[in-house]
């Protein structure tokens, strides 16, 4: 497949910042699952913790009883699962229910056991860059040159991951937009994904309807008016060699990856 792998966001979360609410309930989340694969996601990534700017943290217990009907669910009709969390426990867990990947935002940093459990689990782990908690991480993000320092940071990640027995094969790395990162930080970040391609490691985008994209809004405020952006995001991230993105707009940004695909085709 050329066209980057659609990571389908399901947060089953009472806060998160676009879809904080809305799936739960498990037989919502796993219509909203369904759907999502029926527009076209290849996988769908489950977070039962919001990390939007200034959330708090949920023990990880209840994150796990929020998550884990969930996979079962979907494992059992064999959809591919990856699972958003910072936490060992939660990632072993699902792993064993059937999940393909661990998608840690804070790339092992927020938890000691998280490489661990991953180097045992045999699932693929994405180690997004990550400072700091949300709860802080918007105080005062501090770079002297974005790209180089996240490509640097995210070498750290790879190394601490193999270190602790992870192929290489096994690993994803993200730049982590708007974590710990002004908007421009992320234009930045985004113009500079052939270097972070160039770390030799698969690269995920996750700009779905974040902040930076309000001036591109469709119409209101909304959240969900910023998938025309996203979908656009998406496509530019396909050219600059991106091995996946993660929306909440499957279908726009299924159609916009076919656009780019066709465009690409006729190059070959
Ligand atoms: N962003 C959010 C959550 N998880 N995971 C990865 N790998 N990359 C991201 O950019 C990312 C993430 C925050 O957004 P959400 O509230 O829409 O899930």
């Amino acid at each position: 497949m050329s066209r980057p792998v659609i990571l389908g966001i399901l947060n089953v979360t009472p806060d998160s910042f676009s879809d904080g609410g809305r799936w739960v309930d498990p037989a919502a989340a796993t219509a909203h699952a369904l759907e999502l694969v029926r527009q076209g996601a290849d996988v769908i990534d489950i977070g039962g913790e919001s990390t939007r700017p200034g959330a708090e943290r949920v023990p990880a217990e209840q994150e796990l009883a929020r998550v884990l009907p969930i996979v079962r669910e979907l494992a059992g009709s064999g959809i591919r699962l990856s699972i958003d969390t910072m936490n060992a426990s939660t990632a072993g867990a699902c792993a064993e229910a059937g999940a393909e990947f661990i998608n840690d935002v804070s790339g092992g940093l927020a938890d000691p056991d998280m490489y661990a459990v991953v180097a045992g689990s045999g699932v693929r782990y994405i180690a997004m860059h990550w400072r700091e908690h949300s709860a802080t991480m918007q105080a005062a993000p501090l770079y002297t040159e974005v790209v180089s320092e996240v490509r640097a940071e995210l070498g750290e990640r790879i190394a601490g991951a193999i270190a602790a027995g992870i192929e290489p094969a096994r690993l994803i790395v993200d730049p982590g937009l708007g974590f710990s990162k002004t908007a421009d930080h992320n234009w930045q970040l985004l113009a500079g994904l052939p270097e972070l391609v160039g770390l030799g490691f698969p690269v995920l985008v996750g700009a779905s309807r974040k902040g930076f994209l309000a001036d591109f809004a469709a119409g209101g405020t909304a959240p969900a008016e910023r998938d025309d952006a996203t979908a656009t995001i998406s496509a530019l991230s396909a050219q600059a060699g991106a091995w996946g993105v993660r929306v909440h707009n499957v279908a726009a940004t299924r159609r916009a990856l076919a656009v780019w695909d066709r465009w690409d085709e006729a190059r070959a």
